[in-house]
């Protein structure tokens, strides 16, 4: 039995070796004072009986009282460990067959099961991302999202049940359509408003402004740049993206973890929401239904639009790589626009998959207007309904450009 015992421990808990082997002479306290974790890893392969009969042969010299605590705390410490699972990615790993750095949506895995510790696997279905689970040995990524996805196998093996998970990246099947642009018209904007989010409202154009002291909420005639209502923040508050949904405008502010609820005809703040999971606040717009947000990072973050609630995210890859910084969003035809931050271009973006469909080279535009020393980056995408027309603007612009998109 000691034989058995030593080998047994010596082979898969090297760790619990000097406690076991050393039970004839140190005792049930040598035992009792071992590394728990030890103890944990070994009661999960040993019978109850076995420990029984350790436990018996070291307690025998010990004092009535004594050995009675240590008994119990020993059956206490041993029954408590008996809720815990084994590693299961220790016993089994997914293997991909002619596995790649990045998968695309048009990839099928084909998958397997490699039992590192020689247990028969009896069954096993796999799952993307918590979706249905599939039992073939075959996988579709057709519906998956771009980046860092996991995979999840659902083993039974010896009659137990295991569950282990692999993560994979997703990068766009397609190279984007690249696109370039017109300039249409060139409307006054005003040269102190550091834009940071821009959206119709028929034909009222409504913009947010940032910078701490001067940051703003304003309904304007895009036409005349002639500002109609105007609500300043609050010093503390660095204005960003803005969205309008169901006669409401959702603002927010960038560090101040804050978004502002207001009153879309009078302006007037009516509720305030805060961030969840989602860095900071960068960009808004929404589908009429869910209000998307971007956060600076790689990530646009789908908000349920009563409740505000981040429910889920994309993040945004080409067929190379990842895009972060993504900044001003806007909702056209069901895709969502996005300028990426200190880049003079957009991004055209499949709301479920987040791949980048499409590239706006909007370069020379920021040329266009009135150089001076605070002119800032391209910032702000508003439609207004017109197929391949947007109107973009930047921060500390002294010109609103209204411009088609051309497929070069
Ligand atoms: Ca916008």
């Amino acid at each position: 039995m000691a034989s058995y015992l030593h080998h047994t421990a010596t082979t898969i808990y090297p760790c619990c070796v000097p406690a076991l082997g050393d039970s004839t002479g140190a005792g049930c306290v040598g035992l009792a004072g071992a590394n728990i974790r030890c103890f944990l890893g070994f009661r999960k392969h040993f019978k109850h009986q076995l420990l029984l009969v350790i436990l018996r042969k070291n307690l025998e010299p010990m004092k009535p009282t004594l050995k009675f605590l240590t008994f119990t705390f020993l059956v206490v410490l041993f029954m408590a460990c008996d809720n815990s699972t084994e590693n299961a990615n220790d016993l089994f790993s997914i293997e991909i067959k002619d596995e790649k750095t990045t998968f695309t949506q048009k990839d099928v895995l084909s998958l397997s099961i490699s039992s590192k510790k020689g247990k028969t696997v009896e069954k096993v279905a796999y799952s993307l991302d918590n979706a249905e689970k599939s039992s073939g040995n075959s996988l579709s990524l057709a519906n998956a999202k771009m980046g860092t996805r996991t995979l999840k196998a659902y083993i039974t093996a010896d009659s137990k049940n295991y569950e282990i998970s692999k993560t994979i990246k997703l990068v766009a099947s397609e190279t984007p359509k690249l696109y370039t642009y017109k300039i249409l018209e060139a409307y006054p904007h005003d040269m102190k408003a550091y834009t940071q989010g821009l959206e119709f409202e028929n034909d009222t154009l409504y913009e947010s402004t940032g910078q701490r002291g001067r940051s703003s909420l304003r309904k304007t005639d895009y036409k005349t740049g002639n500002v109609l209502q105007k609500v300043d923040l609050e010093n503390q508050y660095f204005g960003e993206g803005i969205t309008i949904l169901n006669n409401k405008i959702y603002q927010l502010t960038w560090q101040e973890n804050t978004g502002f609820i207001y009153n879309l005809n009078t302006l007037e703040k009516t509720g305030t929401f805060v961030y969840d999971r989602s860095k900071e606040g960068w960009g808004l717009c929404n589908n009429g239904t869910t209000i998307f947000k971007s956060d600076g990072t790689e990530k646009i973050w789908t908000l349920n639009s009563n409740t505000l609630a981040e429910e889920d995210y994309i993040e945004i890859y080409t067929h190379k790589s990842v895009i972060d910084n993504v900044n001003e969003l806007e909702w056209v035809e069901g895709k969502i626009y996005a300028n990426v931050y200190q880049k003079d271009a957009v991004a055209i973006v499949n709301p479920q998959s987040g791949a980048v469909e499409g590239v706006i080279n909007l370069k020379g535009l920021q040329d266009e207007v009135t150089q001076h020393t605070t002119l800032d980056v391209l910032n702000g995408i508003a439609y207004k309904g017109e197929p391949n027309i947007l109107y973009v603007t930047g921060k500390n612009w002294d010109k609103l450009f209204k411009i088609e998109i051309i497929e070069k």
